[in-house]
């Protein structure tokens, strides 16, 4: 798979300058206005989405694979007016199949479209395809979401989190994610991450009896990337390995010894990554309860909405729960029963910005906060939108944030900071982010499987 960005060399930029942005400049001088807008669309039989402004009207719309550090996919949205727009529609270990909706079903809607009608075009993406819902439908309605907001912002000439409200705060509370085969590890990966800067750290670690596990990160000591990774390049996912009970038996005593090493104040995470039944998370829930937990994520598998009506009957732990939800659907439940405390979802795989959006504020009336999925199989165009929203919304609970390797930042130029353990999107107008082609077509799609879980047994279990 190549990328497929016929205009590429014309926007092809070296400098720190963002050449859509002078695009941007020029669009007062060349709007129509509403009069002729009038005009064009009672001159034409397309419906009025298509032919509203000419100048906004979609002009092409591209869609990019690349494979920096992992796969990425990208959806870029340039209008007649030459203003470029940016969506993320990775969907890990089968991204593929994203650039299949995008490009044969979705790209030819969208030529000539007004890149302006954001709502419009995301109602037009969901309800037209009559098959709703999804991860591959609502990625792909995600990138072009995201990339229409990204869009408008360019054309107000503002970072894009001005048009969603302002900022509600100065700065977005990360957490990065520590691991360790064993205590010492695990001290020293916190530490590395407080030096980093977070102030917030999710703690993952082996559990002893199981041989691979979800969450724990090659080690420096091993030459691998210090945080965790788990799509790898092979033809065949791999195998790793389960216990539950020797799971529940082993993890309190870690929270302990964190706890005991680095005081009360730090906020800590943990995921359970869906794979216990609801009266095993209770459990942990309560055994995790003297070490203040900030939250429990993803403790039962999240298509059983009602299951965390047990989980939540026993215990104070805080839950988040939603990085695989596709839509405010799965949410209905735990949401309106205030099952749960954090909504995990990502910009990337629910439809966007739109759609998030009202995910959250459905959550802001039962005083449930964002807790937006940011690992590295989000692009840096995905943590984009993600930050920007993040800053406007009131709801605001904290960010995942787990670094990009040095050839993503490379292919995608980005305007955010992290300081002190906040994150910011930056001022500049838009998401905030270049991709850079040429960069881009030197890392070429590999296929990627995420790992999946045996019992002791065989049985394939959830992971
Ligand atoms: O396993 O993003 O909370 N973060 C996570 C991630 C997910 C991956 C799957 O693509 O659970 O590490
Ligand atoms: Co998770």
């Amino acid at each position: 798979m190549t990328t497929q960005h016929p205009t590429s060399t014309e926007h092809a930029s070296t400098g720190a300058a963002d050449p859509r942005d002078v695009d941007a400049r020029d669009v007062d001088a060349r709007d129509p206005g509403p009069a002729s807008a009038t005009t064009s669309t009672a001159s034409r039989t397309a419906p009025p989405a298509r032919t509203a402004r000419p100048g906004s009207a979609i002009r092409s719309a591209e869609v990019l694979v690349t494979s920096p550090d992992r796969n990425f996919v990208t959806l870029r949205i340039t209008t007649e007016d030459g203003v470029v727009g940016l969506g993320d529609a990775t969907l890990n270990g089968r991204e593929l199949s994203v650039v299949s909706y995008l490009r044969d079903h979705v790209v030819p809607l969208l030529v000539g479209r007004d890149a302006h009608r954001i709502e419009d075009t995301w109602q037009f993406l969901y309800r037209s395809a009559y098959w709703r819902r999804g991860p591959v439908t609502m990625a792909a309605i995600a990138a072009v979401d995201v990339a229409l907001w990204d869009i408008k912002a360019r054309y107000a000439r503002m970072p894009l989190y001005q048009l969603l409200g302002g900022a509600s705060r100065n700065g977005i509370m990360a957490y990065g994610h520590a691991s360790g085969r064993d205590l010492p590890e695990l001290f020293d990966s916190i530490r590395r991450h407080q030096d980093l800067g977070f102030r917030s750290i999710r703690v993952q670690t082996s559990v002893p009896g199981i041989d691979a596990v979800y969450g724990v990160a090659a080690q420096p000591s091993s030459g691998g990337r210090y945080d965790y990774e788990p799509a790898q390049r092979a033809p065949l996912p791999a195998e790793e390995d389960w216990d539950t009970r020797a799971y529940l038996r082993h993890i309190p005593a870690v929270f302990e010894a964190v706890r005991n090493e680095f005081g009360p104040e730090l906020p800590l995470l943990h995921d359970g990554h869906h794979r216990m039944t609801p009266i095993q998370a209770a459990r942990l829930g309560k055994d995790l309860e003297p070490y203040d937990l900030f939250w429990l994520e993803d403790c039962t598998p999240a298509e059983n909405q009602e299951a965390l009506r047990l989980v939540r009957q026993h215990t104070t732990t805080p839950l988040a729960i939603g990085e695989v939800f596709n839509t405010v659907w799965d949410y209905q439940t735990v949401i309106r029963e205030q099952l749960i405390d954090y909504v995990r979802s990502a910009v990337t795989h629910t439809g966007g910005i739109s759609a998030l959006r009202r995910i959250l504020d459905f959550a802001a009336q039962y005083q449930i906060k964002s807790g937006i999925h940011g690992p590295t199989d989000i692009s840096p165009v995905g943590m984009a939108a993600a930050l920007h929203l993040d800053l406007a919304i009131h709801n605001f609970g904290i960010q995942e944030y787990m670094q990009h390797g040095a050839r993503t930042d490379e292919v995608f130029r980005q305007s955010f900071t992290f300081t002190d353990g906040f994150l910011h999107p930056g001022e500049q107008n838009g998401l905030g982010v270049v991709y850079d082609d040429e960069v881009a077509d030197r890392f070429e799609y590999q296929p990627a499987y995420l790992p999946f879980n045996r019992l002791k047994d065989g049985t394939v279990h959830d992971w």
